[in-house]
């Protein structure tokens, strides 16, 4: 990157949040109630994720509810989910901010489904968000969908590996999948953007379902927006919570290098602002419809094709897949307590024939020792008349 010396766009300075911009009808519900706007952030281990969350919190997150959580920096391995909130306020709109950090995955021997954890988090709120709708009071309803899941791509300048294209094609049929390539400062512009087109063909080869704005609207300057945030995918960010000091005396979010500085919020180095446009600003909404109207129907629809309506969602192990697997152990397991019976008393038989063998044999050894105290004292009574009254 040489842009050292390139400011930061102030183009998106002092601009209102997306809510503003709702259509009448819904202007009115979001200001009585506020709404909720859940963003989740997924990938591999040590990509740069909780970096990230505290970044977009550092630069724009206005009334933060959880001081605490905000600020602990948590820069080790995340372990467990952490949901960060925040509320965002402006001419009456309130929307209530969560951004859910995950542990990263990728770090086993056997990674075989290991997004699974983060898919039942996404279906879970799908399927709690379903058990009050079917309540007769509905007012007050917690919702935690997620409406935006940000896939975090290791920059390794070739291509997508196996492991994300597979959680990729998974996740991305449950929820908004947004792509982006993290550490954005670690690849050169040429590099960057050769990956990226990379990781798009194999989107595409692959068929993975990722978030696209609409192109087909009626306003020719939002379809043209969108078409340019579509080219920027998938999108390049940079993380760093702290602020360094750049050769031309600005102090900014970024990342400090010998031939310069890697900024956060410069447009010419990474795509930050232009996704935190995209989710908290410009396609708040859309994701919000599209998860509504896609995701969420798609599984409520699935869900009740399968179950009667008010009816709890069957566990794991009521599942049809999980009980063949029981059923199948619980037959192998059968089958070699019969077998080891078997062995058990095959051996029970052999200990049988061999102690009758070594009682027959203690049998004969018995009449023989009878046998010759007879024949001795045969032969004592023929020697000697009184021999007997010597004998013991
Ligand atoms: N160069 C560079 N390093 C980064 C960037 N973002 C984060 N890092 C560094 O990468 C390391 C891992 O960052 P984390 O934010 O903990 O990664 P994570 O994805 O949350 O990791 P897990 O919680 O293990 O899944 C830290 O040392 C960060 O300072 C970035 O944009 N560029
Ligand atoms: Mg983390």
């Amino acid at each position: 990157m040489t842009a050292a010396e390139q400011q930061p766009t102030t183009e998106y300075a002092n601009k209102g949040y997306g809510v503003a911009n709702l259509p009448n009808q819904l202007h009115k519900i979001v200001t009585k109630k506020g709404t909720d706007f859940s963003i989740m952030v997924v990938g591999e281990s040590g990509t740069g994720k909780t970096t990230y969350v505290n970044t977009l919190f550092a630069s724009e997150m206005l009334t933060p509810m959880d001081d605490v959580t905000r600020r602990k920096k948590q820069l080790d391995k995340t372990v467990d989910v952490n949901i960060h909130k925040a509320e965002l306020e402006e001419k009456n709109f309130r929307v209530k901010l969560n951004i859910i950090d995950t542990p990263g995955f990728g770090d086993y021997v056997d990674n075989n489904e290991c997004w699974a954890p983060i898919f039942d988090f996404i279906e879970n709120q799908y399927e709690q968000y379903l058990i009050q709708e079917q309540q007769p009071v509905r007012k007050g309803l917690i919702d935690m969908r997620v409406h935006a899941c940000l896939y975090f791509i290791r920059p390794n300048g070739h291509s997508l590996k196996p492991l994300d294209i597979r959680a990729m094609k998974t996740i991305g049929e449950r929820v908004n999948l947004i792509p982006v390539i993290a550490k954005a400062d670690t690849l050169s512009p040429n590099a960057l953007k050769a990956f990226k087109k990379r990781i798009m063909d194999v989107i595409q080869a692959q068929n993975i379902q990722i978030y696209s704005p609409p192109l087909d609207g009626e306003d020719d300057r939002a379809t043209a927006k969108n078409r340019s945030i579509i080219a920027s995918m998938p999108f390049s960010i940079i993380g760093s919570e702290t602020e360094v000091a750049t050769p031309d005396g600005r102090k900014v979010r970024g990342r400090k290098y010998n031939w310069g500085v890697a900024e956060v919020e410069n447009e010419n180095h990474s795509d930050f602002i232009k996704l935190r446009e995209l989710l908290i600003r410009t396609h708040m909404l859309d994701l919000i419809n599209t998860t509504q109207e896609i995701h969420y129907d798609f599984y409520r629809t699935s869900q009740m094709k399968t179950r009667k309506f008010g009816e709890i969602k069957p566990k794991k192990t009521d599942n049809k897949k999980f009980k063949d697997e029981e059923e199948n152990l619980r037959k192998r397991f059968t089958e070699k307590v019969k077998l080891e019976e078997n062995r058990f008393r095959q051996w029970e038989q052999k200990l049988i024939t061999e102690r009758d063998r070594l009682n027959k044999d203690l049998e004969a050894e018995h009449s023989l020792v009878k046998q010759l105290e007879t024949e001795l004292e045969a032969l004592q009574n023929s020697a000697s008349p009184n021999a007997k009254f010597f004998r013991k």
